[in-house]
Parts: C-alpha cells; sequence; structure tokens
C-alpha cells in the first residue's frame, strides 16, 4: 500500500538494521546508508518475511535486537541540526505513569517488570487478526530513526530510535474497508505497575490515531534507542512513535492494536477532557490551558527554544489540509 524510499521520509540519509538471515549467527546488523542518491539496490524494501500465522519450512535462529546492535547511534543529530540528547537523560528523565508521576520514579519503579514473554494481540476490523510474539515483531527490519519528542509540558529531546513502520504491521492484518482509527492499549498489570493501583485515572492507558496517520512511513513501533533494547522505562518491549504529536501520543508497552469505525476515547480525553483532544498535533499557536506551546526546554540546553508546527515534520500537513490548525481537538 506504502511503498516510499526512506530518502523521502527524512532528509538526510537513514541507517537500516536488515537481518541477514543467511549468516549462521542470525545477527542483526548494521547496513549500508540508504541516502538521497544512493544505489538501486538499496534496502529499503521490507522482506516478505513469515508472520506468526504463516508456517516456516526451516526455522532460523531469531536474531534478537538483545545479541544486534551497536551501542550508539549512527549519526549524532536530527536532520534540523539538533544534537542527540544524551542516552542518561532518554532513560532517567521519562513520563510513565503506571509506574510513578515523577520523571525519575519509572526507571526504578519499572526494574521488576516482567516484559518477557510477551504478545500484541492486533484485531478489530481487519481480515487477518493476528497476534504477535516480540520476536514476530523483530522480524520486520529494525531501522533507525532520529526524533524529536515534544512532550506537551514543554520540554524535548531528539532520540535515535530503533523500529519499524506501523504501516507494514497494519498491511499483514489487512485492514477492513469500514476501518477508520487505529486504537492501542498498554499492558493491564496493577500487581507490577503501582500506579495503576491508584485512582484517578482509567487504566490500562489507550491512545489513537487516524488510520491515514498511523500509515505515514513516519509513525513507527519502536522496540530500541540508541542501538539498545528499549529500558523498561521507555516502553520496552514495544511502543509506538508519532513525532509530530504531543509525547503522550506515543504509547507504551503496547499488548493491544484493534482497527475501530469510531474516533477511540483516549487515557488523556477520558482523563481530562478540557486539556486534551485526539489529534495532539505539535502546534506552536494552541495553547494547552496549563503551558503556552509556543517555545520548548530541550533537554540538555539552556535557555528554550521556539516549537515548530507538526514539531518541524511538514510532511504530514496534507493529513491536516481539511482540519481547522487553530482549533483545540
Ligand atoms: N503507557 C504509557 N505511555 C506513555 C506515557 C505513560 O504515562 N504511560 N507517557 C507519555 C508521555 S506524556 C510522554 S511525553 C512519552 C514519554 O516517553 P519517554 O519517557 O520514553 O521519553 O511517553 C508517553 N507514553
Ligand atoms: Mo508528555
Amino acid at each position: 500500500m506504502i511503498d516510499i524510499d526512506p530518502s523521502e521520509i527524512t532528509p538526510e540519509p537513514v541507517y537500516l538494521y536488515r537481518r541477514q538471515f543467511m549468516m549462521a549467527a542470525g545477527a542483526l546488523l548494521l547496513s549500508t546508508a540508504v541516502g538521497a542518491c544512493s544505489g538501486p539496490q538499496k534496502t529499503s524494501t521490507p522482506e516478505p518475511l513469515a508472520t506468526s500465522s504463516e508456517p516456516t519450512s526451516a526455522p532460523a535462529p531469531l536474531p534478537t535486537l538483545l545479541q544486534a546492535t551497536t551501542p550508539t547511534a549512527s549519526r549524532q543529530a536530527d536532520e534540523l541540526g539538533g544534537e542527540l540528547t544524551k542516552y542518561e537523560s532518554v532513560v532517567g528523565y521519562t513520563n510513565y505513569y503506571e509506574f510513578s508521576l515523577s520523571k525519575e520514579g519509572p526507571a526504578a519503579l519499572s526494574a521488576d517488570f516482567k516484559i518477557s514473554p510477551w504478545r500484541v494481540q492486533i484485531g478489530g476490523l481487519v481480515h487477518k487478526p493476528s497476534v504477535y510474539t516480540l520476536d514476530d515483531l523483530l522480524r520486520f527490519a529494525q531501522e533507525e530513526r532520529i526524533y524529536r519528542m515534544r512532550c506537551v509540558e514543554g520540554w524535548s529531546m531528539v532520540i535515535p530510535w530503533i523500529g519499524f513502520p506501523l504501516s507494514q504491521l497494519l498491511e499483514q492484518v489487512e485492514p477492513t474497508s469500514e476501518a477508520q482509527f487505529v486504537r492501542f492499549e498498554t499492558v493491564y498489570a496493577p500487581e507490577q505497575m503501582p500506579g495503576q493501583r491508584g485512582r484517578g485515572f482509567e487504566w490500562p492507558y489507550v491512545e489513537g490515531l487516524r488510520l491515514d496517520e498511523a500509515l505515514h512511513p513516519l509513525t513507527i513501533l519502536a522496540t530500541g534507542l540508541y542501538g539498545k533494547p528499549l529500558a523498561k522505562q521507555n516502553g520496552a518491549p514495544v511502543r509506538l512513535v508519532v513525532p509530530w504529536k504531543y509525547g503522550f501520543k506515543s504509547i507504551k508497552s503496547i499488548v493491544k492494536i484493534d482497527l475501530v469505525a469510531e474516533m477511540p476515547t483516549t487515557f488523556w480525553m477520558a482523563s481530562a477532557p478540557q486539556e486534551y483532544g485526539f489529534y495532539a498535533n505539535v502546534n506552536p499557536d494552541v495553547p494547552h490551558p496549563r503551558w503556552s506551546q509556543a517555545t520548548e526546554r530541550r533537554i540538555g540546553e539552556f535557555g528554550r527554544r521556539e516549537t515548530l508546527l507538526f514539531n518541524g515534520y511538514d510532511e504530514v500537513a496534507p493529513l491536516y489540509a481539511d482540519m481547522d490548525l487553530r482549533r483545540f481537538y
């Protein structure tokens, strides 16, 4: 459905991680750069790899990100020149309300959170409802994406994610013609997540995208960052990343994805409808009731920077051509 070269997505070269099944060790290797001028043998085409529902005759040893990647990012900045946020900050300053309302709490409080075995159930308005294990998800070619992340609280980071386009997964389950939205759910595990035992929120955390947003090539499911598997406090083992929307849309530790006909009510819409809408596109001209969105603090920098419409990802503007962007959605 979507067949787009990574060089069309970001102006700078994108380095792809590819699975090399012919390698004896089956390790995931850092492959060649794919840039605007790369040759015809480039690696942008997703490999037609087996999914859980398809039998494989000779199962190769499954590579995993744990044995796979380099501990550093392949580049040091985003395409606008913004330096990568330090790894220590990305894993140390987090929002994960299931574990803690503080930024520093989730790292320690998630230490015993069980991320294996892990299953993501995909259903609703699809022709092929499926259950994917984490290894199934890691069969999609993993690539690095350096994205800005802008929290609605007014801070931002630049993070080198590892993951794959959500569109590839959605194409495998074949949404029906009635499907208009995608609904995502975080695991519900109150015995492991102290925040889910408290009151005031409706657990589990739920997020949603319009189907065309979900299929946009910038939208990824992330399984790692900085060349390593995701830390638990960052949403291990698999989370959404939608870089042109406020960070709360990028739901962590996903166990369920449903294609639906109606706009889903998200965790934040249910918890504070006056403060949060469904779309939540980064927009410096539309203030949140408690925070101006005109500027942001880049973690690790002094002073503030101007916030960019769509967080600087102008290519998504056509998705909203019919919407009044000054309205709070
Ligand atoms: N399940 C879940 N997902 C979540 C959150 C959360 O509390 N629970 N916080 C969101 C918010 S507000 C932000 S800004 C990002 C933060 O991602 P990071 O902590 O990995 O930087 O995760 C989002 N995803
Ligand atoms: Mo956030």
